[in-house]
């Protein structure tokens, strides 16, 4: 019998290279290789088409997309954020000249508490930037609330929350702007790359204006921007990844499932549920491993090959670089101290087969019985 595979979070979804040739042969005829050329401008219209959104600018990653949504939303001062997510969210805010205000998150979903985020609330806070956890969406109605009572703007990092719906509406329709990641390990790739989906024309303008250096025509420079543009390759590649995205949905759908079932009434195992009304969670498939046991799992999973993750492991409250800066990062977080020490991230891609699912669910048995 032959040695099983390894197992990674995920392995990313390519096109075939044919697939990849016919489009890049536009952009290599052409050599028009970014600025928005007819590729970006093919895979705006086809993704803003397919989530049903407004406005939707390309971005060269989700980082950058924070980044300038940042400059967009004019936070400064405080935002008011979560230390359950990756450093690229509070990195972001700090590039940009914020001070994260961390506050914990709720038990169930782990996306940021609107209790914790009303009691953070005064006069110098600017904005509130939530993230959609694992894809689940955050209570986007009470933040709705809590922002347009206190007059702040609400931003959302939806990294993990591509083609996630709330009440049939595309995630992105909630707050002032929301901004996806399209990098590698994503669930629609363009190898690196993002998105910033709005709901008003004029911060549609403003964002695309500030991710091309601010240049509004030859003669002018309207504001102080960055360079956060997709490169048409990876637009190509985008395109190219489109033609199988239902297809990979299917199949994490399929492996899901598996794991749904191996997990059901496993004594020491939590599953993650999903928010009431949202569709499509499919981007981690992240269990809570109790009775401290997390770390054991994971290295007994690593020692048969399979490569789960600690997403989010540390705390960003807990890392010196973030503690230096955020004062709100000695507070407590209960819920999320506690997600942060159980939390494990399972292998979930398109070219996992269910008997892939089902081994990493026999060494997670065998590991914590
Ligand atoms: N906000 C949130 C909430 C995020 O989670 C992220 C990114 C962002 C914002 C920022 O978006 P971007 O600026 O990245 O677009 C990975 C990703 O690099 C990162 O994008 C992602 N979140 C994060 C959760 O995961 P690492 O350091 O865990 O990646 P790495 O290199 O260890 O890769 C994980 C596994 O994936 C590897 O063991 C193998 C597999 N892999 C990875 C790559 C890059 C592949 O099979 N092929 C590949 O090309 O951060």
């Amino acid at each position: 019998m032959s040695a099983a595979l390894p197992l990674y979070i995920t392995s990313p979804s390519v096109p075939t290279e044919a697939e990849l040739s016919a489009l890049l042969r536009t952009a290599l005829e052409s050599r028009r290789l970014s600025n928005a050329g007819p590729l970006n401008h093919q895979l705006k219209l086809r993704l803003s088409e397919m989530l049903k959104v407004p406005h939707l600018a390309l971005t060269s990653n989700g980082t950058a997309a924070i980044e300038v949504v940042a400059r967009a939303l004019e936070f400064h001062g405080k935002v008011i954020t979560t230390p359950f997510t990756f450093p690229a969210t509070a990195a972001a805010l700090i590039w940009t000249g914020a001070t994260p205000v961390f506050v914990d998150v709720e038990e169930d979903f782990l996306t940021i508490d609107p209790n914790a985020v009303e009691q953070a609330m005064d006069e110098s806070v600017s904005g509130i930037l939530g993230v959609h956890v694992y894809g689940n969406p955050c209570d986007v109605v009470r933040l709705d609330a809590i922002s347009k009572k206190h007059r702040i703007r609400l931003a959302y990092d939806g990294a993990h929350a591509f083609g996630t719906t709330y009440d049939n509406v595309d995630i992105s329709r909630y707050g002032d702007a929301t901004t996806f990641s399209f990098h590698a390990t994503k669930i629609f790739t363009t190898a690196e790359g993002g998105a910033i989906c709005v709901n008003s024309p004029e911060l549609h303008r403003k964002i695309e204006l500030l991710s091309n250096f601010g240049i509004e025509s030859e003669d002018s420079v309207a504001d102080i921007g960055i360079n956060a543009k997709m490169s048409e390759i990876h637009a190509a590649f985008g395109l190219a990844n489109l033609l199988h995205y239902h297809d990979d949905l299917e199949q994490r759908r399929e492996i899901r499932k598996c794991y749904d079932e191996a997990f059901a009434n496993l004594k020491g195992i939590s599953t993650l549920g999903d928010r009431p009304g949202i569709s499509n969670r499919l981007q981690y498939y992240v269990i809570r491993v109790r009775d401290g046991k997390r770390d054991s799992v994971q290295s007994d999973l690593k020692s048969s090959g399979v490569f789960a993750r600690r997403y989010f492991y540390p705390l960003l409250s807990d890392i010196k670089a973030y503690r230096q800066v955020c004062p709100s990062a000695s507070n407590p977080f209960p819920n999320a101290t506690r997600a942060a020490a159980e939390v494990l991230a399972l292998p979930l891609s398109a070219s996992m087969k269910k008997e892939d699912a089902l081994r990493v669910a026999r060494i997670i048995k065998t590991s914590i019985t």
